[in-house]
């Protein structure tokens, strides 16, 4: 098969200047990706391809007019509809029909499937089959172009009924404000599933919603090659001379069911007809005056080569069982430094000896910690709200304050837009940025979740271990003051994420060493950080405020992920909490010292995902017994997990948890008071257990 001519070119002119030969070359790859879409419809219905497909017989001219307008070294983002966009951005057969059959050697050795078809060596991420999922994820593909200078453009394809979601909107508009090389290349084939676009849109001209964002946006017909090539050429134009981005609405028609054995009942036959007439391979075949003939031997000559490429997919090696779960998280990045060298490091919060130390809160902590890795590599960017405001807050915690006088290039101020920039922090970070993104509230990660778990958590395993997502995200938690929606303790709904790791810093020596070690990770790690802990806010202490602060060495150190702190040793119970809860447990365990009442034994997790099963097996293997303290309600908690996971572990052990009652966080401060568990309650549920 040979590749499209252009695939070097910027872009070619349409008007017959590029020769017959490039225009040929377009042809044959409008009918490969046809005839693969029948070859594969065909295994399907035969019950010998697994899974779902969803396929864009008639939709061929939008892959290969885009894609021939782009580079080798250009990018583009895909949807569930992805094998034509993978043919045209130059992946073979062969590496699909393998990754549909589930195969080893398919493109994402068989962990992403027809739906998540990429290569990250040949410029296409895994497809996002979460609609308009793709879109912040490319803008912030465009934004690390941008930042490192690099003549790159990434075109972003999605669907028609992407547009009423929200983050088209958050990722349009980060692109539109920050000049991104972006192409948002819009699909509109009338139908979103079996819903028409009229009955979803009042302004079903998709284009028009580009000037309300203030950039240039174009209706094209998508089933015309030709123009769609000349429409991403001058996108591609605009888009490497800084005039980004652009959207394109294609349009276009799928002459086939949205997925599975779709029968498109609804798609009148008048309508189907009006759109067969428009073929984009008939019309090519038109434009090139071929016969019959002469496209009877393109035809038969892909197929032959197709169903060789069939039989080898057929006959392809299946993952190994044994291997189900390589390819979760990179291995360690370039810096790592492995935790059995960290164990000074990594004993208790009062730091190694060395020349300089400072007492610091966490919010300064992190703050010299982010500045520290910033000057260190350039790679490191911040993306969040209110974080780089000259005569502003450095985010809603002070964090930042003042590193937009010595970073300004790299702390990106959003818009109010949580879904839009953790897309974007997981777009530049798949682009080799090491995005910090935060939230100024840990509850504002439900808006984020999408990109931080379907996106950030999972591509490295549906690209089969090949894209990497070197992602710091950090979320402030914990009841103080606020009512029920900027008090969650959130912990629990980010635990159970593969290819996720939680970290809980309890000190300002902690959040340093965890915050360099995330950031040397190579895997999106998510931090929370407690509100009472910070230190300060300004000149405001938060009331209620417990002191978290550290001696901090001079040197460079890093805490390691998955390894929990013994607090203070005890022979009786263990304790076991995170984050304001270690800090109340130390509490309870000095009063039961005092009173002669128990030894207690404190943990403190610091990393909530991996748990560190080898400390707490220690400790409970010598105590017997464990509290687990929780802030937020019993059901479902991360305490909920390590009851369960001591008691298989070691069967012998007396249980009990300490948590919050089954209510949102209340306002009250006496309710809150009731909220929140405390030392009382922690030194009720030790002698509990004695
Ligand atoms: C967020 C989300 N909601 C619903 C779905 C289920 N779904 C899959 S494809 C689809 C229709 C998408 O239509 P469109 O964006 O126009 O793309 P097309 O299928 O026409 O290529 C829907 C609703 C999904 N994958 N993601
Ligand atoms: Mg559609």
């Amino acid at each position: 098969m040979s590749e499209p001519a252009a695939a070097e070119a910027s872009h070619v002119a349409p008007s017959g200047l590029q020769g017959r030969a490039f225009l040929l070359s377009l042809y044959e790859r409008m009918v490969l990706i046809r005839e693969f879409e029948e070859t594969v419809k065909f295994l399907f219905l035969e019950g010998a391809m697994p899974g779902t497909i969803h396929q864009c017989q008639g939709q061929e001219a939008t892959a290969v007019g885009v894609c021939a307008a782009l580079r080798r070294a250009d990018w583009i983002t895909s949807t569930f509809r992805g094998h034509g966009h993978a043919l045209a951005k130059g992946l073979t057969p062969q590496e699909l029909l393998d990754e549909l059959f589930g195969a080893e050697t398919g493109c994402c050795k068989g962990r992403g499937g027809s739906m998540h078809v990429g290569d990250m060596a040949k410029g296409m991420v895994p497809g996002i089959a979460i609609v308009a999922g793709g879109i912040p994820l490319a803008t912030g593909m465009a934004l690390s172009f941008k930042m490192r200078k690099e003549d790159k453009v990434v075109a972003c394809f999605f669907g028609d009924g992407a547009i009423a979601e929200g983050a088209f909107h958050e990722g349009v508009n980060m692109a539109a404000i920050w000049n991104l090389p972006v192409i948002f290349v819009c699909e509109n084939n009338l139908y979103g599933a079996s819903t028409r676009v009229d009955l979803v849109m009042k302004n079903a001209r998709i284009s028009d919603r580009a000037a309300s964002y203030g950039f240039r946006g174009e209706t094209v017909d998508g089933n015309d090659v030709l123009a769609v090539l000349d429409a991403s050429g001058r996108a591609v134009d605009d888009c490497r001379s800084g005039r980004g981005p652009v959207l394109l609405e294609l349009l276009t028609y799928r002459r086939t069911g949205h997925s599975r054995r779709d029968p498109c009942h609804y798609q009148p036959k008048a309508e189907r007809e009006h759109w067969a007439q428009r073929d984009p391979i008939d019309r090519l075949a038109e434009r090139l005056n071929l016969s019959d003939a002469e496209r009877e031997e393109i035809q038969g000559r892909i197929q032959l080569e197709l169903t060789q490429a069939v039989d080898r997919a057929k006959a392809a090696p299946h993952p190994k069982a044994s291997e189900i779960t390589a390819h979760v998280f990179a291995p360690p990045a370039k810096g790592h430094i492995p935790a059995a060298q960290l164990q000074n490091a990594a004993e208790n919060s009062s730091a190694p000896a060395g020349q300089a130390r400072r007492r610091l809160g966490i919010a300064e902590a992190l703050r010299e910690g982010i500045a520290e890795a910033m000057a260190a590599d350039p790679a490191v960017i911040c993306i969040g709200e209110d974080i780089a405001v000259r005569g502003g807050w450095g985010g809603a915690f002070t964090v930042t304050l003042g590193l937009e006088e010595r970073f300004a290039d790299r702390l990106i101020n959003t818009p109010i837009a949580e879904l839009g920039f953790f897309g974007v922090a997981t777009g530049a970070a798949m682009m080799g940025m090491r995005p910090i993104a935060d939230v100024q509230y840990g509850d504002f990660l439900f808006l984020a979740s999408d990109q931080i778990i379907n996106n950030a958590s999972k591509m490295r395993y549906m690209s089969g271990g090949t894209a990497s997502v070197p992602l710091l995200m950090r979320a402030p938690v914990g009841a103080t003051g606020r009512g029920s929606q900027h008090a969650q303790n959130m912990e629990r709904y980010f635990t159970g994420v593969p290819g996720l790791k939680v970290v809980a810093p309890s000190t300002a020596y902690d959040a340093k060493g965890l915050l360099k070690a995330a950031l040397r990770d190579g895997n999106p790690v998510l931090m929370f950080e407690h509100k009472l802990l910070y230190g300060s806010k300004g000149a405001r202490a938060e009331p209620g405020a417990v002191d978290a602060t550290s001696e901090i060495p001079a040197e460079d150190y890093l805490v390691p992920i998955g390894k929990a702190a013994v607090r203070r040793e005890g022979r009786d119970v263990t304790v076991l909490g995170w984050l304001l809860m270690a800090h109340y447990a130390m509490q309870a365990a000095g009063r039961l010292a005092a009173e002669r009442r128990a030894d207690v034994e404190v943990i403190d997790l610091r990393s909530l995902a991996p748990i560190d099963w080898d400390t707490i097996g220690a400790s409970v293997r010598k105590t017997g017994r464990i509290v687990i303290v929780e802030e937020g309600p019993k059901t479902g908690g991360v305490g909920a997990e390590l009851a369960a996971g001591i008691a298989e572990r070691w069967p012998r052990t007396r249980i009990a948890r300490v948590a919050s009652p089954e209510v949102p966080v209340p306002f009250s401060p006496v309710l809150e008071n009731m909220y929140r568990p405390d030392a009382a309650r922690i030194v009720e549920a030790v002698c509990g257990l004695r």
